[in-house]
């Protein structure tokens, strides 16, 4: 060979293990996920969404101040009681409420859905990422939770560290610890799942002593009053003031502790178990936190933190999560990760099935046609501040047709068609006046915005117009229900 073709030679296989090293670096960067879902958190027990609030959450404060936090994030609603359910399969399709897997197969799914194969787990799986859950069973995603290549899942709500939410931290640790020593280099998708502060609300001993609280399970007697339990929420009453819609609802009538009580002793004494299991849950997110730190993993992992939905815990009478008030219908989310400005605070305007197509941009992946929701990493990226103007939500698990609710810029609109025609209910609320939500219940004074004013007449057209959006929003999203103040549309 002569001395030109030698280094000609040379320079190609120089080259090719350039681009090759080159190809392995962009690898090596692609983005690891948390996935952290709380499962029963009200986006106001945490102090980031309202600073009265005296529960203690350092971990996620700095995951806060390092992140993106989102004001405006809900769930598209439920055709079930449980909540949980019909949330978890829009997490993990990225469908619309009405077009998900039929909801008889909802509970008990043992066979096989062509979409269980378009979810999370299934996704980056084939996308050559590591992937791995931990979560509770029950009132979930069967055909998509098995996706995951490991999988731990258990219901854990007890007061221990084997019976809580230390249970769940273990299994990321075991799982990340087992990688370390593996050495590995792929990317991991984490889905980092909790079995509380949903009830049974049983905390660490040392944290319902913190909050004040005891495990209350004698239905006869209520709880003792203690200082350091939380006050009672802004906007509680002792009773709803009409019918919620779902008689014999389990979460309003059945949760030990609570019962159908709502008297101030036992509200603040169910709030401080609640806080006691979220702060917990705060404990052991940092533990995770920590671990990915130590392996220099942290910088290229994107974390979100958010809920399946939100809680009464006492706000407007309720107790449960069946309702569409902002404490029930948004949910807390911060994400931070490798790009996102720190400390940022957006509108976002998101569903929760708008993660998937999120968690594809991210990891570059092509979002698959089942996918219904919209990315947000234009938010993420500081582009916009939201990805949508209207928001639509439901709760269809009672009498039928049940609760519907639309927002746009600081108005909402809730309607109450349940009870068979007894209860024919509209709320219309200014959110930015009025973020609570109070009603004529609530008694206050001062600002006539502190209300409900759907019977106020100066804001007649504002009704008609959240009225029209309503319907629109039905049609939109394929609601097979009209509403009694509805037009009947064939389909
Ligand atoms: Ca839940």
């Amino acid at each position: 060979m002569d001395i030109r073709k030698r280094i000609r030679t040379f320079l190609l296989v120089f080259g090719c293990l350039l681009l090759f090293s080159v190809c392995k670096a962009q690898e090596k960067k692609r983005p690891n996920f948390l996935f952290v879902l709380i499962d029963d958190q009200s986006p106001f027990d945490l102090k980031l969404y309202d600073r009265t609030s005296i529960l203690e959450t350092p971990t996620i404060d700095k995951l806060a101040e390092q992140g993106m936090v989102f004001e405006s994030v809900r769930h598209m609603g439920s055709m079930n009681g449980a909540v949980c359910t019909p949330s978890r399969h829009m997490i993990m399709t990225g469908r619309t409420l009405w077009h998900l897997p039929p909801s008889a197969e909802f509970q008990q799914q043992t066979g096989f859905h062509p979409l269980d194969t378009m979810t999370i787990g299934a996704i980056f799986n084939r996308a050559g990422y590591s992937t791995m859950r931990t979560c509770k069973e029950g009132n979930s995603y069967p055909g998509a939770n098995r996706q995951f290549t490991v999988v731990k899942d258990k219901t854990k709500r007890g007061g221990t560290e084997e019976s809580g939410s230390a249970w769940h931290a273990e299994q990321v640790l075991t799982y990340l610890g087992e990688r370390e020593q593996a050495d590995k280099k792929d990317p991991f998708f984490i889905y980092f799942g909790f079995s509380h502060p949903h009830d049974p609300r049983n905390g660490t001993p040392d944290l319902l002593d913190k909050y004040g609280a005891i495990n209350h399970k004698d239905e006869e007697t209520i709880p003792p009053a203690n200082p350091r339990q939380p006050a009672l929420p802004a906007n509680y009453l002792p009773a709803h003031p009409f019918h919620h819609g779902h008689p014999d609802l389990r979460d309003e009538t059945r949760v030990s502790g609570v019962w159908e009580r709502r008297d101030e002793n036992t509200v603040r004494n169910e709030l401080g178990r609640d806080f006691a299991c979220s702060e917990n849950i705060d404990t052991q997110l940092d533990r995770v936190l920590q671990k990915l730190e130590a392996m220099g993993e942290l910088e290229n992992t994107y974390i979100i933190y958010t809920s399946d939905h939100g809680m009464a815990m006492g706000r407007h009478g309720l107790v449960g999560k069946q309702n569409l008030y902002e404490h029930t219908w948004r949910v807390p989310f911060i994400v931070k990760g490798p790009g996102i400005k720190p400390g940022t605070r957006v509108e976002g305007n998101i569903y929760l099935l708008d993660l998937l197509p999120t968690f594809c941009e991210l990891a570059g992946i092509k979002t698959p046609e089942t996918v219904q929701g919209e990315s947000f990493v234009p938010v993420l990226k500081g582009e916009k501040q939201t990805i949508r103007e209207v928001q639509y939500g439901v709760y269809n698990g009672g009498t039928k047709p049940g609760i519907r609710t639309v927002k746009k810029g600081d108005w909402k609109l809730i309607k109450y068609d349940v009870m068979d025609g007894a209860v024919r209910e509209t709320q219309l609320f200014n959110l930015a006046q009025n973020p609570n939500e109070y009603l004529a219940e609530h008694k206050k004074s001062g600002n006539e915005m502190l209300t409900d004013l759907a019977e106020n007449p100066k804001y007649a057209a504002k009704l008609r117009e959240m009225e029209a959006l309503l319907l629109e929003q039905m049609k939109l999203h394929d609601d097979p229900y009209t509403l009694w103040d509805q037009p009947r549309v064939s389909k």
